[in-house]
């Protein structure tokens, strides 16, 4: 099913990242830990050119470690990039990060003209919570729903830094269905773009035959069924999500396991592995 989500504020996001790009020293680009390529915008890449790169592996905490330890590997072998995963509450990260940021961008003297960096990524990777912790205070709203900052923010976080935030843009059509499933499944397309209950059924395949455990032990069940379908009905039984004359009301049962993916409440999960 491709997917096609581009309102115009990302359209003038694009361009505005566009007309940036060439001041810019170090680019910052976040990635969905748990599902890196899925989540890095082809587009982006394009705009991003040669420029030094820190691919952050944000959202770790909801991530299968292991799987993002092998997503590290895999970035390290691209030039111009340094990968690292974080959570990007943790004001403990900041030190480390700027200190890689000095590091990467050009030599100069940084107090006459401070090192200019770009945060840019799909939506609701947490770019402006990056942001904010890296400020130290709330300067950017964020909220766990995609398309929350519509407009290119910039912020001197010290006399040698200054950071924009830029608004999360995907690309006009995703035609990889399972890119699609999985980038909706971690919230990062709009729920009226694409159906709850699809998705939900897809990323419930997908969990029965990487995570099964864990959905067993969520939800109590016993044993799993055959399909996507059959499990959101299970859900639905164990969570009292009946229409009338006791069939199953699919859609609310899709919401419960969609919303328990992203919180983490069903366990750390990767929604894509690196090829072996
Ligand atoms: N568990 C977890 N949640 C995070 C992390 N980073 C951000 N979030 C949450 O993810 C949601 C989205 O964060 P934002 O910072 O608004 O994301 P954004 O990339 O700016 O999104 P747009 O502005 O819509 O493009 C918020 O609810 C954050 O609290 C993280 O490392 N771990
Ligand atoms: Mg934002």
């Amino acid at each position: 099913m491709p997917v096609q989500w581009f309102p115009g504020h990302m359209h003038r996001a694009r361009k505005q990242i566009a007309a940036i790009m060439p001041s810019i020293d170090v680019v910052i680009e976040i990635l969905d830990a748990r599902l890196p390529l899925f989540s890095e915008n082809p587009m982006l890449a394009e705009l991003r050119g040669e420029r030094p790169c820190l691919k952050v592996l944000n959202k770790s905490d909801l991530a299968d470690p292991v799987v993002t330890t092998a997503w590290k590997k895999y970035f390290q072998s691209q030039s111009q990039i340094l990968p690292m995963d974080i959570v990007a509450t943790d004001p403990k990260i900041t030190r480390r990060i700027i200190s890689l940021l000095l590091k990467m961008g050009p030599k100069r003297k940084l107090l006459i003209k401070p090192l200019l960096c770009l945060i840019i990524g799909i939506p609701n990777v947490g770019k402006s919570t990056l942001m904010n912790t890296l400020v130290g205070r709330k300067v950017a709203r964020t909220a766990n729903q995609a398309a929350i900052t519509t407009k290119q923010k910039r912020v001197h976080i010290s006399d040698e830094i200054t950071l924009y935030d830029t608004p999360g843009v995907l690309w006009p059509k995703i035609d990889d269905p399972q890119a699609s499933y999985m980038l909706a499944g971690s919230g990062a397309i709009r729920e009226t773009a694409m159906d709850n209950t699809h998705v939900a059924t897809w990323i419930g395949q997908y969990l029965m035959s990487e995570y099964p455990h864990l959905l067993q032990s969520r939800y109590g069940l016993d044993g799993l069924p055959d399909t996507g379908v059959a499990l959101l009905e299970a859900i639905g039984k164990k969570r009292g999500c009946l229409l009338k004359g006791a069939e199953v009301d699919l859609d609310k049962a899709a919401t419960i396991l969609l919303n328990e993916l992203r919180s983490g409440k069903i366990g750390r999960i990767s929604l894509q592995r690196p090829l072996p």
